[in-house]
């Protein structure tokens, strides 16, 4: 377990990305996406291409997390020692590989429509395809990936999502704009063992809303509101195309880099 000092460390940081958090959704533009952490635009994809990027996902996904090709790789979650998310499997910087999803990316849309609602330009680290198998026990619950910078994820769901066993988005309206219960849960976080970003205490469970959508439809998000993926995925897995952005003048720029920790440099995974 961690020391005092790094304790204090993780508690203090979070304190401060909390107060830039809150400066900096207290400066936007006000509408649906500031007010709530999120939209949901349907009818973004057509279903041809929907069925496309599930193939493509498809094809690239199978077998041990691995190097595909320049900077895209796949990210097989049950590799990881946490435990969590043992269904999750995603194909990143596929728009490296794909001409569609580049051109996609080169269009602008997705920036635009972000950066039309926080009213500053937003940049696009990279496009990936999550797949998410059937999970009843090993889902990660209520977290938020980070604070500040504002992380800003499109989801496009390339399946239909009807109910809510078909593991919707999952997200608790304006908890972007909270402070205390953030930062509670971050001083417990970080004198237990628990993961640092999870929101495990006083999350409203009756405020909670599950996307349901037919694929094709986009959601906008900011991941400082409080979020899951659904913990009781029976019914059937779902495909998505995930969009990471940044505001532009806050963004390290792409690839994205995530869970790459796991992957040696000849491609062949070990746990992390
Ligand atoms: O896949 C989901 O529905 C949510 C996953 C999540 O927490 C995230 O992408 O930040
Ligand atoms: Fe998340």
């Amino acid at each position: 377990m961690a020391g005092l000092r790094s304790r204090w460390r993780i508690v203090s940081a979070g304190f401060t990305e909390n107060l830039q958090a809150r400066r900096f959704w207290s400066a936007v533009p006000v509408n649906r996406f500031t007010t709530d952490g999120f939209e949901v635009i349907e009818g973004f994809l057509e279903r041809d291409e929907c069925k496309r990027l599930v193939r493509l996902a498809d094809e690239l996904l199978p077998g041990p997390g691995r190097r595909i090709s320049g900077n895209c790789y796949t990210w097989v979650k049950s590799e990881a020692a946490h435990g969590r998310n043992r269904g999750v499997r995603e194909v990143l910087n596929v728009n490296e590989i794909d001409a569609r999803l580049g051109e996609l990316m080169a269009s602008r849309r997705i920036q635009d429509l972000f950066a039309e609602r926080i009213g500053e330009p937003v940049e696009l680290l990279g496009f990936g395809i999550q797949f998410d198998d059937i999970d009843t026990t090993s889902k990660r619950g209520f977290h938020v990936d980070g604070l500040f910078p504002p992380e800003l994820k499109a989801f496009v769901y390339l399946d239909d999502v009807d109910e809510n066993g078909d593991g919707p988005y999952t997200i608790v309206p304006e908890s972007h704009r909270w402070f205390l219960r953030e930062f509670l849960n971050d001083a417990v976080n970080a004198c237990t063992t628990g993961a640092r970003r999870d929101m495990r205490y006083l999350v409203p469970e009756a405020q909670l809303q599950t996307v349901l959508a037919p694929a094709g439809t986009l959601i906008l998000s900011t991941q400082d509101a409080i979020h899951k993926g659904w913990t009781d995925h029976w019914r059937r897995p779902r495909h998505a195309l995930v969009a990471y952005g940044r505001t532009a003048s806050r963004s390290g720029g792409g690839p994205l880099t995530e869970g790459i920790e796991g992957l040696i440099a000849d491609g062949a995974p070990r746990a992390v």
